[in-house]
């Protein structure tokens, strides 16, 4: 694993070893923004207040006991990636690897939601972690007193079955750094909206303007209104190349497999294709196993590689269900989120 900050704790998972669909919970990437919480179960509560016919205290139990769903779902940092923009951005130097796939088990917010009673005039659920601190001064905006981590889910998306109550990842109970005892996932979603450590949920009737989706984890949208500050939300298409890593060298004349993943949130991932040089022309690639919706599927293409020594450039490109596909150079209105250019992967034949 790489380390990227020790305190608050941000660990990246090594791209490279990507395998198997389903990541190894002790290979998942961490991202923590304050000192880690240790809940303790006796005295932890999920409260839910707000607009709410009446205000719920659930223990631990009280969740175990509720219908349990589980999907297999990929979290993505907004931010990975960011370590290739240019011009280099400040921010966690994230790789590849600010990203994994669990199996998450819980409720469903759903259900919750419906116990508590929610009022017609109801707008946003906002999910709060119990880790609070002061904020990082250089991102915008601030407010000076330590806050908590907090994000909002419009109530649409709240109330989809596939948002979890999550207190198992991979089949055992959540560990600390993920979450324990209780976490949200919002599948689909970037990551920064699965809110760890969970202890309160406030159903609001305005929309939640919190600093972790105004100020930091959002970005200006231009559309026919004009300009607005919106939160980050659904994964953008994306497929990474796991295998060759870039400056790896490679035998002439051999049969070469090249290994990536590829990702977006609520939709599907059409085509992935491969350029072996440098994005002159692009072979479809091959995917591997079933498409599963939020979550990353696994390809492959075979590639012969050339007869003579020479650099090449290696791209994939995926192209999704509404008919996105990757764009060659950043988005800088994404600012330094949604990182999902294609990025080229150079290698040496020797
Ligand atoms: N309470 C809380 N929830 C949080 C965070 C946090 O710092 N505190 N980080 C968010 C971000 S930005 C990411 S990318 C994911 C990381 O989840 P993981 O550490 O389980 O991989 O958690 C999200 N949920
Ligand atoms: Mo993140």
């Amino acid at each position: 694993m790489i380390i990227r900050s020790a305190q608050p704790e941000v660990i990246e998972y090594p791209f490279s070893e990507l395998r198997t669909m389903i990541t190894p919970t002790e290979k998942f990437y961490v991202r923590d923004h304050f000192p880690r919480p240790e809940l303790n179960l006796d005295t932890w509560r999920l409260r839910i207040e707000g607009a709410v016919n009446r205000t719920v205290e659930l223990t631990y139990k009280d969740i175990l006991a509720m219908p349990q769903r589980s999907i297999v779902a990929t979290l993505e940092c907004a931010g990975n990636s960011r370590s290739f923009l240019v011009p280099p951005s400040p921010g966690v130097q994230w790789g590849l690897g600010g990203i994994g796939t669990a199996e998450w088990s819980g409720a469903s917010l759903s259900t919750v939601l419906k116990e508590a009673g929610i009022k017609d005039n109801a707008c946003d659920v906002i999910l709060e972690g119990a880790d609070q601190g002061k904020v990082d001064p250089s991102c915008g905006p601030h407010p000076q007193e330590a806050i908590h981590f907090a994000r909002s889910l419009p109530l649409q998306k709240a109330l989809d079955d596939d948002v979890l109550l999550a207190y198992c990842m991979n089949g055992e109970p959540l560990t600390v750094a993920h979450g324990f005892p209780v976490r949200a996932i919002v599948p689909g979603w970037y990551a920064v909206a699965s809110v760890k450590w969970l202890t309160r949920m406030i159903v609001s009737e305005r929309p939640f303007h919190g600093y972790f989706q105004s100020v930091d984890y959002g970005y200006w949208r231009q559309d026919q209104d004009g300009v607005s500050r919106v939160p980050i939300t659904t994964l953008r298409v994306k497929s990474e190349i796991a295998r060759p890593q870039a400056h790896e060298v490679l035998r002439i004349n051999q049969d070469y497999e090249i290994f990536g993943a590829c990702w977006v949130g609520e939709t599907d991932i059409q085509q992935v294709e491969v350029s072996t040089d440098g994005s002159e022309t692009w072979q479809s690639a091959t995917f591997l196993g079933e498409a599963v919706r939020n979550a990353w599927r696994l390809w492959k293409h075979n590639w012969r590689t050339p007869p003579a020594p020479q650099k090449v450039v290696l791209y994939a490109r995926a192209l999704d269900g509404q008919g996105n596909s990757q764009p060659m150079y950043h988005n800088h209105n994404n600012e330094d989120y949604m990182i999902n250019f294609c990025l080229p992967i150079e290698v040496e034949l020797r």
